[in-house]
């Protein structure tokens, strides 16, 4: 059986991607930060069951505790621990660059230690974002791989440097490295300090509050290409089976919704009606204006395609929101 280590395996994504690792027959070492965070994603859920998971908590910044990882060589490494919130990045420079960069930094080089020690050659998948792209013109869009990076925010730039990093490493010395741009993605799991959640709650209290509050929200003109979490992490497993080392890949739908547009769509599911008023406190100061993305080179590679519109990704983030309402 082959092994997978994934790192930020309690969040968001990695509890999808180790059910569906496990699903897909592999052996799955899941590593996370706290003993906590293991005790929550363990709660049952749609993303599948986590009980086959080997854990191992720690400090991915933690050099002794990433070479401890490696003691038994992975067959594949899925990167996804990092600050992921956009503002929360931007609000933490110092510790971004840390966990964003410097983590990836320390998983290239215990690798090529197996490597040169000839236990192994573990294939890397790097997971950055489509924030590397920054700010591009509309008539780019779909953006497609080629395009130089621009980052905008923090967050943007730690993953373009991540990338960065394995590519020289790649370059330098073959080491098998994959590098991931996903499109914004959100499902059931996704906290709701990020913004598809965030206005299913919102929408879901007016429609139980019924007296026709305003609904507040953000910026509504950003443009943004949303996946359902389970085609990413079929993405990243389609990836780890026939991607190409050394090459970038968008994880992307190819299709653009305005904020207003998603507002819009989440009402209608819901069933409510409100006002729309902007609340400065949701309004961010530094935003990426359109990203819709080109995944024609990872259909090419892998045959992967999303299976999930928008309307489907709301009905699953409702339905979890109201069993998880009615439980608490
Ligand atoms: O910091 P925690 O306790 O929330 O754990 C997060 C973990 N993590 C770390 N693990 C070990 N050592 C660290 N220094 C460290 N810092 C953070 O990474 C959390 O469990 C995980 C990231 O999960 P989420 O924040 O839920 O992000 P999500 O949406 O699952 O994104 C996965 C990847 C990230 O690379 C994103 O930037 C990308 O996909 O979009």
């Amino acid at each position: 059986m082959k092994r997978a280590l994934v790192t930020g395996a309690a969040g968001f994504v990695g509890k999808w991607l180790c059910a569906a690792l496990v699903k897909d027959g592999w052996s799955v070492i899941g590593c996370a930060h706290t003993a906590a965070d293991v005790e929550a994603a363990r709660a049952s859920g749609p993303w599948g069951s986590l009980d086959a998971v080997q854990w191992q908590i720690g400090d991915i910044r933690n050099a002794d505790f990433v070479e401890q990882l490696f003691m038994v060589p992975p067959d594949a490494v899925v990167h996804l621990a990092a600050v992921s919130h956009v503002q929360h990045a931007d609000r933490n420079p110092t510790l971004a660059w840390e966990v964003n960069l410097l983590a990836a930094v320390q998983l290239l080089n215990a690798a090529a230690r197996v490597r040169n020690a000839g236990n192994g050659d573990p294939l890397l998948l790097l997971i950055g974002s489509a924030e590397q792209y920054g700010r591009q013109s509309a008539a780019k869009m779909p953006l497609h791989e080629d395009i130089p990076a621009a980052p905008l925010t923090v967050y943007g730039a730690t993953k373009a440097a991540q990338e960065l990093a394995g590519l020289q490493a790649f370059h330098a010395s073959g080491l098998r490295v994959i590098a991931a741009r996903p499109f914004p993605h959100t499902g059931p799991g996704q906290e709701e300090r990020f913004v598809v959640p965030a206005l299913v709650a919102r929408a879901e209290a007016l429609r139980k509050a019924g007296n026709g509050a305003a609904m507040m929200t953000g910026n509504l003109t950003p443009v943004r290409d949303f996946l359902h979490v389970s085609d990413v992490v079929a993405a990243y497993i389609a990836m780890l089976h026939s991607g190409r080392p050394g090459t970038v890949y968008n994880v992307a739908s190819g299709t653009g919704l305005s904020v207003r547009e998603i507002v819009g769509r989440v009402l209608e599911r819901v069933g409510v009606q409100a006002e729309l008023k902007q609340d400065p406190a949701f309004v961010r100061a530094v935003d990426v204006p359109v990203l819709v993305g080109d995944a024609t080179r990872l259909t090419a590679d892998t045959g992967w395609r999303p299976t999930r519109g928008f309307d489907s990704i709301l009905d699953d983030l409702l339905a979890y929101h109201r069993k998880h309402a009615a439980t608490h």
